[in-house]
């Protein structure tokens, strides 16, 4: 296991912009494992179609999705930004703030992509190498985990001192022997303020989220209506949910990096008038490079529609429609 090469490789990770890098073994994860086949046993993760027996495997076995890899680098970005935009006039609705900047997958595979050809400038050969982010089949939390970078808050999310949970992941698996960093050993102690927070119970155990009932999956993933029993919960919620890291104490005291990228163009607000009629050509205009095309032209219509509702209780005004006021 070369040290002084994963030293140089993590440094030039940091060069590149990554806030946090370390390094683990692409050996099983047994822990992970056994949690994620309990979520799917449990049904926990019914509601999302591509969350089957078999990627739930992989995500825990990381040389059975990339057979020649020999060490995983696993890297996080903070997104937290320091100047969000400003709120428009009218009706609006709260967008995640992971969402606010330019698309993290983007963001995050480009850097992964220069980072791999200046590694392979430094070891003197191509290497096979496999860049992840959020897509792949991979526990990426507890890849995180693992390699040092932080520990899994009992709101699920990935938390590291100073940075909070307001963070992006990702993960280069290839074939270096690099030598690992020990995982990390922190822990939320006796809060539980995320778990009493949350507003549709859906961290009603800690760790263990039920996802059919996360805001997060209902705006973002879910396809079809919303059930009417968790249109209230809803409330302003646009896109996303981030009120289990919101409450985080961890969260209050991260420090911002600012990243460029990551600067706020669409959030922490959007109108709700130009949503409500949605096209698509609009949405690749609007929103092309940001995380918002992931809920689509139907999904941020709908989800528009609901807040604008929520906002408008009495009913006295039409929730519907491009114009609705
Ligand atoms: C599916 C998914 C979702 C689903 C389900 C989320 C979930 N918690 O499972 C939905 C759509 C709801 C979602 C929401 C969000 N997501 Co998401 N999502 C994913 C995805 C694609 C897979 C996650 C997964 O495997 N879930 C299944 C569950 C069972 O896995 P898990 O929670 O990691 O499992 C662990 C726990 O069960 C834990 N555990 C169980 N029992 C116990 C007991 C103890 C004591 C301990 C310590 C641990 C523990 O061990 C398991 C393994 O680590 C990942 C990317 C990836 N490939 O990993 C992004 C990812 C997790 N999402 C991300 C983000 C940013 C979000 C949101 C913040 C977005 C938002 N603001 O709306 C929210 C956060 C909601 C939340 N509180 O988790 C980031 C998280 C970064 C971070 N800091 O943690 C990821 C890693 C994407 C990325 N590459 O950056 N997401
Ligand atoms: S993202 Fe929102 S709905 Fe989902 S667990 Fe966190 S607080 Fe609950
Ligand atoms: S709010 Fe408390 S329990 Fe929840 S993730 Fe943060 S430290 Fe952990």
């Amino acid at each position: 296991m070369d040290g002084l090469l994963k030293q140089r490789v993590v440094a030039l990770a940091r060069r590149l912009g990554f806030d946090l890098a370390g390094v683990t073994t692409a050996e099983p994860l047994p822990e992970a494992d056994v949690a994620l086949q309990a979520a799917l046993a449990e049904g926990r993760l019914e509601v999302l179609p591509w969350m089957r027996a078999e990627r739930v495997f992989l995500a825990t076995h990381p040389q059975e999705l990339f057979l020649p890899a020999r060490s995983i680098l696993s890297v996080g970005m903070s997104y937290l930004s320091d100047s969000p935009a400003a709120r428009p006039p009218g009706p609006a609705g709260r967008v995640a703030r992971y969402a606010w900047g330019d698309d993290y997958h983007t963001v995050l595979r480009e850097r992964l992509r220069d980072l791999r050809r200046a590694v392979e400038a430094m070891v003197g050969r191509p290497l096979a190498a496999k860049i992840c982010v959020d897509t792949a089949p991979l526990a990426e939390r507890a890849i995180a985990v693992r390699a040092g970078l932080g520990w899994q808050g009992k709101n699920a999310t990935l938390l590291s001192p100073g940075l909070g949970s307001w963070l992006v992941l990702g993960e280069v698996l290839w074939d270096l022997e690099l030598a690992p960093d020990g995982p990390y050993r922190g822990s939320c102690g006796d809060c539980d303020l995320c778990l009493r927070a949350c507003p549709t119970g859906a961290l009603a155990t800690p760790h263990t989220l039920d996802v059919g009932r996360c805001l997060a999956y209902l705006t973002i993933e879910h396809r079809g209506e919303i059930p009417p029993r968790l249109r209230s919960f809803v409330g302003d919620r646009l896109f996303g949910c981030d009120v289990c890291q919101e409450v985080c104490p961890h969260n209050a005291i991260a420090r911002a990096p600012n990243h460029r990228a990551f600067r706020p163009q669409h959030g922490p607000w959007l109108a709700l008038r130009p949503l409500l009629a949605l096209t698509d050509a609009e949405l690749a205009a609007r929103f092309g490079k940001s995380s918002l095309r992931r809920a689509g032209v139907e999904g941020l219509r709908r989800n528009a529609r609901i807040v604008w509702g929520n906002l408008h209780p009495s009913g006295q005004v039409r929730p519907v429609g491009p114009n609705p006021a």
